[in-house]
């Protein structure tokens, strides 16, 4: 598929997704967003070699600096909230996205950026990034999950003075309070997240798939969550690979899962 504002290669299985509008810090605009959504619903990502998919800024400066300010001019209530629900949706797809996707934060994640970092499974930070919901500055509220999302990471009391203050925390606070997984120094940004994906490809793919969908129940409804459990266990229990996740253990060698 070709995309005007998303450079997507391959690099051994794992495919890298930079958000390419580096003269506007990657703000998200309207076909940005279109292409985000048009790459994790087309078969691309999904397919059985993919291991899981890394998504980045171009540039050292910015991971996304916001959605574009400069499309947002002309908002009236109704498209601001058509708008807010389109966002939300191409976020949760995200956020349920089957394979292990993980934000490399490069630099800037503000607004939306941030939004999208905290919609991804895991986050890696360079020393450089910062991150912040400054939406407030500009009269509105974070519209793509923000005002959820940053709760759940960093807490009801620092969610509560970031969003009202619109101040950016750096990578060493957000490792800190456990918004990002690993801070590590910016040339080794890729490799990371390159590492913890070939981890998690070793693992049995039905259920890395369950525990994305579980993990995430606990937010959508924190009551059902133990009853999906038991569900999605019985469907772990079986497939193949558990079988040959068990035999493998046995005979004391790796085992080859199918995904089945
Ligand atoms: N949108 C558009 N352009 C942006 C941008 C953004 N968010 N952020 C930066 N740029 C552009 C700048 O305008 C500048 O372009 P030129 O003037 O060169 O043409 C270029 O990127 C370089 O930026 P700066 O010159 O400002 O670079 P500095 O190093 O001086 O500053 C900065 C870096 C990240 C501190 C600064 O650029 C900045 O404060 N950027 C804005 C951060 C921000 O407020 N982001 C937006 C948050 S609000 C919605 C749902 C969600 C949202 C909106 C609507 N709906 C449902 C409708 C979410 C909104 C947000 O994300």
């Amino acid at each position: 598929m070709q995309y005007d504002n998303l450079l997507v290669e391959e690099k051994d299985g794992i495919l890298v997704l930079t958000i390419n509008r580096e003269k506007a810090l990657n703000a998200l605009n309207r076909q940005t967003m279109l292409e985000l959504f048009q790459f994790f619903s087309s078969d691309d990502p999904r397919s059985s070699e993919v291991k899981g998919v890394v998504i980045t800024g171009a540039g050292s400066k910015a991971f996304v600096a916001g959605a574009d300010i400069k499309e947002f001019l002309d908002l009236d209530p109704k498209t601001g909230a058509e708008m807010a629900k389109k966002g939300q949706d191409i976020f949760f797809m995200i956020e349920q996205f089957p394979k292990p996707v993980i934000a490399a934060v490069n630099g800037f994640a503000l607004g939306g950026g941030c939004e999208l970092a905290m919609a991804c499974h895991l986050r890696v930070a360079s020393p450089s990034a910062r991150f912040g919901q400054p939406e407030v500055n500009l009269g509105i509220i974070p519209g793509y999950g923000g005002t959820q999302r940053l709760i759940q990471y960093i807490g009801k009391t620092r969610a509560m003075e970031y969003l009202m203050t619109a101040d950016m925390f750096d990578a060493q606070q957000a490792l800190d309070w456990g918004l990002v997984n690993y801070l590590v120094p910016q040339e080794e940004l890729l490799e990371k997240a390159f590492s913890l994906i070939n981890k998690i490809a070793t693992k049995g793919p039905v259920a890395i798939q369950e525990v994305i969908k579980l993990v995430n129940a606990h937010f959508a409804d924190p009551g059902s969550g133990f009853d999906k459990e038991v569900e999605a266990f019985g469907v772990t229990a079986g497939t193949e690979d558990f079988r040959e996740g068990a035999a493998a253990f046995i005979e004391k060698r790796p085992a080859h899962f199918k995904g089945k």
